[in-house]
């Protein structure tokens, strides 16, 4: 039988056998089961805190973290690694607004994750009446995902949950919204009937195979082509076509160029690598095929000097996201569809059509990215007191060289932009980071989705700011056990720990952080293993013992504080008037 409201939910059991019943947490936990969702990240507390210990009772697992924005950024890089959507479950109001910060970060990557949030009785909610931890969520949720669904009827639970898991992977994927009020998980119904109304989801996210005309298109395109150059996108990563992508990439002879979560799709050291060359090849190529890469701020908007000369350069762009083409540039050529159709497509196209490019391109983009990295790896290769970026990346460089099957884990401004240059990564999606918004705090949510769904050693790579904001949660690490080594790259603050406080108070500057701090006793403090690494040889030692013994362990590695750039590679982003050069000798001169 049908439930006919919240309230008379208990009250009114239906007549029979208790063992006949089932309520609203087990046939939430079932139709997450049945869809294959087997894993949770979550913060209990009322009213999903039995929600948590049936799920576990259920042989789900059931990963508790101490603040719910990391336990959502978790449920984001699941739902990136394994292309469905990642679970992250929290309480009402504050836990929800904890967790909406990376659903909403979650649909700006493009990334599958499912937010269930507890809430409070929808009676009291909508006359304002002072519920506790009151708030329209779904209302507030709505413009931070693909979708948002409020559950009413115990019932209606698995059509719920198949349309949330549809929703968040089909088509670009991104993040969905299910509000789950207190009293209906607690609603009893038939079991039998209970089990009839979950719905398996038959192939959410289709093939998307794209028009031949556009395959066409792409083609004459790319038979024009003397400087063409292919960027790979974490879209393409995502797409789990791996193969396929290689396979385009090597019969078309092109330069690719990764971007960052892109790294690995084809190893870094692939002859035909670009990253090295990068400035060149954005400049100088006449024909790029963008793959799952989205021509936005990360790209200087395809526009601009980075670009070279306004116009002289034509874009085959595919993705799965129609409304993606021109946002920016004039596309010459879009193929909507998911990468792997669209490498499908455009390999066969490609017998006969003779494309190949020049060999003096390719010599050229060869000789820079050679010389770039000889210089790079003079600098690498310092032991230098104390310690710069240079040398100890130098080492993680090294580090994943020697462990390719490791993800590293990524974030911060100097630490996170001279790492992706430096360290290759060698295998698809085992790169991940800041993603598209550049945010702080990823860090350690991602190390542990990236354990937990992979089962693999994890490598974080943190500035001490980034750490900062995430920080708390090396005790989930420790908790769980989980094999992963965070490095913490402390040069006492923010971009560098030298700033002084521009008007001579005794109050420290707004980027520094206190002097010496050890990050390294913070994990002591949980069991793990913390150590100080002051030298590229110490942090060697450490981060090798690390990764071979699989103990959470943080290394804090002591970087000169005088080493960094403000903002890392992006200074240029922020903003500066002319009254700031009147005002302040410090201010920079640009
Ligand atoms: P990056 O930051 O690596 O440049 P973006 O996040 O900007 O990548 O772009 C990813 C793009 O990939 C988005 O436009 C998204 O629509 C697209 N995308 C996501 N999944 C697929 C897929 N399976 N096939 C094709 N395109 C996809
Ligand atoms: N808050 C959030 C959520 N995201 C952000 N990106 C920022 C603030 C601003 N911000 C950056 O863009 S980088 C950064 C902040 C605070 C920290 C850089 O310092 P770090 O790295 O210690 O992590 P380096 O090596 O010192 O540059
Ligand atoms: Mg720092």
């Amino acid at each position: 039988m049908a439930v006919a409201s919240a309230h008379a939910a208990n009250s009114n059991a239906p007549e029979g056998d208790i063992e006949n019943l089932t309520d609203g947490f087990h046939l939430l936990i079932d139709a997450l089961k049945l869809n294959g969702i087997e894993t949770i990240y979550n913060v209990p507390g009322i009213p999903i805190t039995d929600l948590g210990r049936y799920a576990q009772a259920q042989w789900m697992r059931v990963i508790s973290f101490r603040h719910e924005q990391h336990a959502g950024y978790a449920a984001s890089v699941a739902g990136f690694l394994t292309k469905m959507p990642g679970v992250c479950m929290t309480v009402s109001a504050p836990g929800f607004m904890n967790g909406l910060t990376a659903l909403a970060n979650a649909t700006t990557n493009c990334w599958p994750m499912i937010l269930i949030s507890g809430s409070s009785e929808r009676e009291i909610v909508d006359l304002a009446q002072g519920d506790y931890e009151e708030m329209d969520q779904l209302a507030m949720a709505r413009p931070f995902c693909k979708a948002a669904y409020r559950l009413t009827y115990a019932q209606d639970i698995g059509i719920a949950v198949a349309r949330a898991i549809r929703s968040a992977i089909s088509g670009r994927p991104g993040g969905v919204y299910l509000d789950i009020p207190g009293a209906m998980l607690g609603q009893v119904m038939d079991a039998a009937e209970g089990a009839r109304s979950l719905v398996k989801v038959i192939e959410p996210a289709q093939r998307q195979i794209p028009a031949k005309s556009a395959i066409d298109r792409a083609i004459e395109v790319m038979k024009t082509a003397k400087r063409p150059l292919i960027v790979l996108g974490k879209g393409a990563a995502y797409d789990q076509c791996d193969d396929l992508i290689r396979e385009l990439v090597e019969k078309s002879g092109y330069p690719f160029l990764p971007m960052s979560m892109a790294k690995g799709l084809l190893p870094d050291t692939h002859p035909q690598c670009a990253a090295a060359a990068r400035s060149m090849v954005l400049k100088d190529s006449d024909v790029v095929i963008m793959m799952g890469a989205r021509i936005n701020w990360l790209l200087s908007h395809g526009k601009g000097k980075q670009w070279g000369e306004p116009g002289a350069k034509r874009f085959v762009q595919m993705d799965i996201e129609a409304e993606e083409m021109d946002s920016n540039v004039e596309i010459a050529a879009p193929i909507v569809g998911d990468v792997g159709s669209c490498c499908e497509a455009l390999l066969k196209a490609m017998d006969g059509a003779g494309i190949a490019p020049p060999k003096e391109w390719l010599d050229a983009v060869n000789s820079k990215a050679t010389a770039n990295m000889a210089k790079m790896d003079a600098r690498l290769r310092n032991n230098n007191d104390p310690m710069d970026y240079h040398g100890a990346l130098g080492v993680i460089k090294d580090a994943i060289n020697d462990h390719p099957d490791t993800i590293l884990v990524n974030e911060g401004a100097n630490t996170l932009d001279m790492c992706r240059s430096i360290v290759n990564i060698h295998k698809p999606r085992h790169r991940i980071d800041v993603g598209t918004w550049g945010v702080m705090g990823i860090g350690m949510g991602s190390a542990i989705a990236a354990a937990i769904e992979t089962g693999k050693r994890v490598l974080a790579v943190e500035g001490d700011s980034a750490f900062g904001f995430c920080g708390m949660e090396v005790e989930t690490v420790c908790r769980y056990n989980l094999p992963i080594c965070t490095v913490v790259f402390n040069n006492d603050g923010i971009y560098r720990g030298d700033g002084e406080n521009w008007g001579g108070g005794d109050d420290p500057a707004t980027t520094v952080f206190v002097k010496g701090a050890r990050y390294d006793q913070m994990i002591e403090a949980f069991g793990g293993v913390g150590v100080i690494a002051r030298s590229p040889d110490e942090l060697r030692k450490a981060v090798y013992e690390a990764l071979e013994s699989g103990k959470p362990t943080l290394i804090n590695a002591i970087i000169d504080p005088a080493a960094g750039k403000e903002s890392g590679n992006i200074g240029n982003l922020n903003p500066q008037s002319v009254v700031a050069q009147r005002l302040y000798p410090q201010a920079r001169k640009d």
